[in-house]
């Protein structure tokens, strides 16, 4: 079957997704969808201290690297932070990542997930804008899942930076039919912690195991190797950013290797981040995986994505069909 193809993406950039893993799209999204965004991730941070699933990696990282407290995370329960700060500290090789500065000048490195499920600006933008047919095309897709958003802020002076990583691993998915989209809501470059990417990395063959994207400690016991120290040896690497602006979208492959910077600016970096799996990914419940927030766990290993936790994005039925309206907004996990 043949589904009208998205014109936002052109043979070069599928060809340049295919050989690097990443590919920078300039222009996809209206001013109203940078705009909803914007008004979802300012709920989220609304809601920092009292939510489930929000934190601040920047005033983190600060407690895992004191030895003498605890670590308070307010109401947020998804990791266990106490642990995290025992696996780093345990870890002789790991070591803070961030960017040098005087004194710590009140950053923060705002991060929280799956808000498409209460808010339907983000339904709207993940589901019906012209990213879900972007993805498709890129993955040679014959129909797709949206797998979750993540939301990740970094405010001026914030100095941490988010450790390189490979997504495979934090996703309980078989299968590399699966594409990261890296959405600014802010204009972003090397200063404010524009997104980094190791060129090529997708088709090195290896999976790396999970961080805490604070320190480059895997979140929690995996059968994948560490990633490799790409922070302390950036030379040694192909790395490549984008300066980008509202409006524009990353895109990277699930095995491409990837980091960030801290926000050494005076200027937000807000940037929401949507997955997308094709038709060949199937459900695992991938040992070390990181937990979803409030999916039904009714899937086993091997079943296709097909379930109301991963609604399917491509091919739309027909040209004007909204999915975002056929969803409820359910309450935030609290
Ligand atoms: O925005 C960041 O610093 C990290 C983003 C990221 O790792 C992702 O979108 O997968």
């Amino acid at each position: 079957m043949t589904h009208d193809r998205s014109d936002a993406v052109s043979a070069d950039d599928i060809r340049a997704f295919e050989r690097d893993g990443v590919v920078c799209l300039r222009n996809v999204l209206t001013p109203d969808e940078v705009e909803h965004l914007r008004m979802a991730v300012k709920k989220q941070m609304d809601q920092l201290g009292e939510s489930a699933t929000g934190y601040d990696f920047e005033a983190l990282a600060q407690q895992i690297w004191d030895r003498s407290g605890p670590v308070e995370a307010g109401a947020a329960n998804r990791f266990d932070m106490q642990a995290v700060k025992d696996l780093v500290r345990g870890d002789a090789t790991a070591r803070p990542l961030m960017e040098e500065a005087e004194a710590n000048e009140g950053g923060l490195f705002f991060y929280d997930v799956a808000a498409w499920r209460w808010d339907q600006g983000i339904r709207k933008v993940a589901f019906d804008s012209v990213l879900p047919g972007i993805a498709a095309e890129l993955l040679g897709a014959n129909y797709l899942n949206f797998w979750e958003d993540t939301t990740f802020v970094k405010a001026p002076h914030t100095r941490q930076k988010t450790a390189f990583h490979q997504d495979l691993a934090y996703f309980q998915i078989e299968g590399e039919q699966c594409v990261i989209v890296w959405i600014p809501l802010d204009p972003a470059n090397r200063e404010n912690g524009t997104m980094q990417y190791v060129r090529g990395s997708h088709k090195w063959g290896e999976t790396y195991a999970p961080n805490v994207f604070v320190s480059q400690t895997p979140i929690r016991s995996s059968p994948h190797p560490k990633c490799l120290d790409i922070e302390g040896e950036q030379a040694a690497y192909d790395i490549v950013s984008f300066q980008v602006e509202p409006g524009d979208v990353i895109i990277h492959h699930v095995m491409t290797l990837h980091g960030s910077g801290g926000n050494r600016s005076d200027h937000w970096r807000r940037a929401m981040s949507f997955r997308y799996c094709g038709d060949e990914v199937r459900y695992f419940d991938r040992p070390g995986a990181i937990p979803q927030v409030g999916v039904a766990h009714d899937l086993r290993d091997g079943d296709k994505l097909i379930s109301a936790d991963y609604p399917i994005v491509w091919p739309r039925p027909w040209p004007s069909f909204c999915l975002s309206e056929a969803y409820d907004n359910l309450n935030r996990p609290v």
